[in-house]
């Protein structure tokens, strides 16, 4: 299924619904291209790193320029990144970003690989473009001023529709615009959330993606904790690069204490026991737990108190306790929550993986083998979906979801299952 997805450059999501290159999708991807396609891994990594932007960002949709179908929005004629100077000129882009997890997924190829002069080669060219998109989010994105990166639309969490956007998002006003598309698949966020979704892409292009727009216009401006957890465990990757090819990793070190510190001291709220994002234009705390809260079990510097708070949290009846397939994307009794709303509730196995590697981060082994079980229950029963209902693991959103297959590779591959009908690239 990931080689049909394949488009010679990239992995799909999905042939269908997602029909280019998309940033986090890739990482995820290559996570388990680098199980039994290494070269194929750094091929697409590569790709998305040549399309980053002159000030470091690292483009979030990278367009395929082949496609005959040009069906998807948000698709190039919203971002209009061609003729901008500071994108690239060979491939069209959107202008926002998504969870840096790029360094991370570096270092674990590096780690999967079985020819080290080849995956340093490749460490060695991708490591100052990873240096440069960390230097965008610290430069442009902290407009917290504390290390934390700011992100500016919700398709830049990855969790598009998520509930914790639901008030930010309420307090954007557009005015009546042609961006919004005729029909969406019901799943998806449709209506005046498309529109707001499309005008903050426009007012932020009509300031010619101007950095200072972000600081201080932009209606939208976010302290996420799953995008700033997934920034901190690349930082930490980055120190390791850096020392694996010959350059200092201690910039990186420092960086990783700062982003650390400010995600605990900003994003933790002591007496709700639990990490929220934060709204940077009220100021205020957003206090709905979805999955981005559990993310932080990622961070190996976590006090062991929160740790263990995470790990109740996520055992509870609002989380895995309560689901026969965990993790839900939000909290069950959240009044927010939908089983089949996309990011409102279903399980996803990227947030299942991230889950994974963070339990396995603190010891918290018999957390990571339920989440291991209960992945891979989900895939035999319903197979590589987008994403799945909590309750009875039905399959839902697309068919043939990359990240879903490529997530399954990284999972049996830490366990030594070598699946049969994948044989390694010779
Ligand atoms: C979804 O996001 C795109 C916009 O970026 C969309 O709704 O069309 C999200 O699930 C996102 O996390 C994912 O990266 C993307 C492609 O799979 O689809």
């Amino acid at each position: 299924m990931l080689d049909a997805n394949w488009t010679g450059t990239a992995t799909t999501p999905s042939p269908g619904l997602y029909p280019h290159q998309w940033s986090w999708d890739s990482a995820f991807a290559c996570l388990g291209l680098a199980r039994c396609r290494p070269e194929r891994a750094e091929r697409e990594l590569a790709a998305l790193l040549e399309a980053q932007w002159a000030g470091g960002m690292i483009p979030h949709t990278v367009f395929n320029a082949d496609l005959v179908r040009k069906g998807y929005f948000p698709g190039p004629e919203l971002w209009l990144s061609r003729g901008r100077p500071e994108a690239p000129r060979s491939v069209e882009t959107s202008a926002i970003t998504q969870p840096p997890l790029h360094a991370f997924t570096a270092l674990r190829m590096h780690a999967a690989a079985s020819d080290g002069a080849r995956s340093r080669a490749f460490l060695c060219w991708a490591y100052p473009r990873l240096v440069a998109q960390h230097g965008y989010l610290a430069r442009v994105r902290d407009v917290g001023g504390e290390g934390l990166a700011a992100i500016c639309h919700p398709w830049e969490s990855g969790l598009d529709n998520g509930p914790a956007w639901d008030r930010p998002l309420a307090a954007v006003q557009p005015p009546p615009t042609s961006y919004a598309r005729p029909s969406v698949p019901r799943s998806q966020p449709a209506g005046v959330d498309h529109e707001r979704y499309a005008w903050l892409v426009t007012a932020y292009r009509d300031s010619g993606y101007a950095e200072g727009h972000l600081r201080d216009e932009h209606p939208f401006l976010v302290e996420d904790p799953l995008f700033n957890t997934v920034y901190l465990a690349s930082t930490h990757a980055l120190a390791e690069i850096a020392a694996l090819v010959g350059a200092d990793p201690a910039p990186h070190r420092e960086a990783a204490e700062r982003i650390h510190a400010a995600l605990v001291r900003r994003l933790w709220d002591d007496e709700q026991r639990c990490f929220y994002p934060r709204d940077l234009r009220s100021g205020r705390l957003i206090r709905v737990a979805t999955i981005a809260s559990l993310v932080p079990l990622l961070d190996p510097e976590l006090p062991v108190p929160i740790g263990r708070r995470l790990a109740d949290l996520l055992l509870s009846a609002r989380f895995a306790g309560a689901a026969g397939y965990p993790v839900p994307t939000c909290d069950l009794q959240a009044s927010a929550f939908d089983r089949s709303a996309y990011w409102r509730g279903p399980t996803w196995v990227n947030t299942n993986w991230l889950l994974w590697a963070g339990a396995r981060q603190q010891g918290m082994d018999s957390i990571a083998d339920l989440l291991y079980g209960g992945t891979l229950r989900l895939i035999r029963q319903s197979g590589f979906r987008e994403f799945f209902d909590p309750f009875d693991g039905s399959g839902r959103g697309s068919h043939d979801y990359s990240w879903t297959a490529a997530l399954l590779l990284d999972l049996m591959a830490a366990r030594r299952v070598v699946p049969e009908a994948c044989p390694r690239e010779t």
